[in-house]
């Protein structure tokens, strides 16, 4: 077992970033089923995100994306923010919801696209100046479909040309996070297929540049935790876009589908201290709530990533050392799996009670009526933005 203090200390700094897309209706490509008392606006967002926030004392950051989060005033975005109890946490670029991105963003053939897409990612990192973001987060939907659409070289040229003309306008204190996913919605190549390509470009473009992992992103099977130990060791992990699937990119809630998974990802981090804030990892989600409610889903999401962290926590490294050391397999995965299994749920619930906060924040949001006011207060609340 773990020195408690250092668990307690691990489990009160870490911090989770929702995603502003997560509180409003999403869908899939067949329905949107639109849920009443949904943000109208970012400011509407950012509402129930400092709701979270006050009831987990979990998530204490929240994500935009560009343009669904438009709006005139920035500063005034992020003064709202904070006079919430919250902060702006990654800007998320979206080049992929225009007509001219048929054959790409920064890939596509056609230069007058290619400028257009990376205009975009500039007027990101002025948004990031505006709210005080740290972090911006690129993916591209950008590959081909037909095998000799286009060059998959000359593609990799231009991905690399403008993202060196990205970072090269990052200010101080500001970093890029360049996502990577297997396939969709182009079938045959993504330019940014995994999480190799990504590590090589970042590597390129310098220390401001790192990969983000999106759990959802992968082949079926994939060992995720062995790709965050070695971009750990790389200094190279930026963050996450947690979400859990099935099958391809469902979005579904973290640590609902594979919590094991989820806890053997927090192990690694844990492992090496990287849980804490100072580590500068993003644990943000990145998922949608199609047709269950969403700020208790997000609920449910904070707290199953505060629980394999807990239980990654809870692990006794030095028995575990001590045991590959001797090389006693069984016995270094009972230490593992007794890590797994331990029930942190009433040692989290007596810390939040510690910190003032109602020892199941679940039941507290069922209680505080705010789905029953907002229901009431916000009518036709808007679209994420795709699914339409
Ligand atoms: C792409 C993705 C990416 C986007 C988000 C909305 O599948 O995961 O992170 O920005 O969805
Ligand atoms: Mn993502
Ligand atoms: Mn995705």
């Amino acid at each position: 077992m773990s020195d408690h203090s250092a668990i307690t200390a691990g489990i009160r700094g870490l911090g989770v970033e929702t995603a502003s897309w997560a509180y409003a209706n999403s869908g899939t490509r067949f329905k949107v089923f639109a849920q009443p008392g949904v943000p109208r606006d970012p400011f509407e967002k950012i509402d129930d995100a400092a709701v979270v926030h006050r009831l987990t004392g979990a998530a204490p950051t929240v994500a935009l994306h560009i343009p669904w989060d438009k709006v005139d005033d920035y500063d005034r975005l992020a003064k709202h923010a904070e006079a919430q109890g919250v902060r702006i946490g990654a800007i998320n670029s979206n080049v992929f919801q225009d007509d001219d991105y048929k054959l790409g963003s920064v890939c596509s053939p056609d230069p007058v696209v290619r400028r257009k897409a990376t205009d975009h990612l500039l007027e990101c990192i002025d948004i990031m100046d505006a709210t005080g973001s740290d972090t911006l987060k690129l993916w591209f939907a950008d590959g081909t479909n037909y095998p000799g659409q286009d060059s998959i070289r000359a593609r990799q040229d231009r991905l690399a040309e403008a993202l060196r003309e990205t970072y090269a306008r990052l200010g101080d204190g500001q970093r890029m996070l360049l996502e990577y996913k297997l396939f969709e919605p182009s079938f045959y190549t993504m330019d940014v297929p995994d999480w190799g390509t990504s590590y090589a470009h970042c590597l390129e473009l310098g220390p401001r540049a790192q990969v983000v992992i999106d759990t959802g992103h992968h082949a079926p099977g994939t060992n995720i935790e062995f790709i965050v130990a070695f971009l750990l060791r790389a200094h190279k992990l930026g963050g996450f876009d947690f979400n859990s699937r099935f099958y391809a990119d469902d979005d579904l809630m973290v640590g609902a589908a594979d919590p094991f998974q989820l806890f053997r990802i927090m192990h690694e981090i844990v492992s090496v201290g990287a849980h804490t804030p100072q580590a500068g990892i993003a644990f943000m989600l990145d998922q949608c709530h199609n047709i269950e409610a969403k700020i208790p889903a997000i609920i449910r999401s904070v707290l199953n990533v505060q629980e394999m962290t807990a239980k990654a926590l809870m692990l006794d490294n030095t028995a575990l050392a001590a045991a590959q050391g001797s090389g006693d397999v069984l016995a270094a995965n009972q230490i593992f799996m007794d890590a797994f299994y331990t029930d942190v749920r009433p040692m989290l619930a007596s810390l939040r009670e510690e910190d003032g906060r109602d020892p199941d924040p679940m039941a507290a949001y069922h209680r505080s009526g705010y789905a029953e006011t907002i229901a009431a207060e916000r009518a036709g609340g808007e679209q994420a933005g795709w699914g339409a």
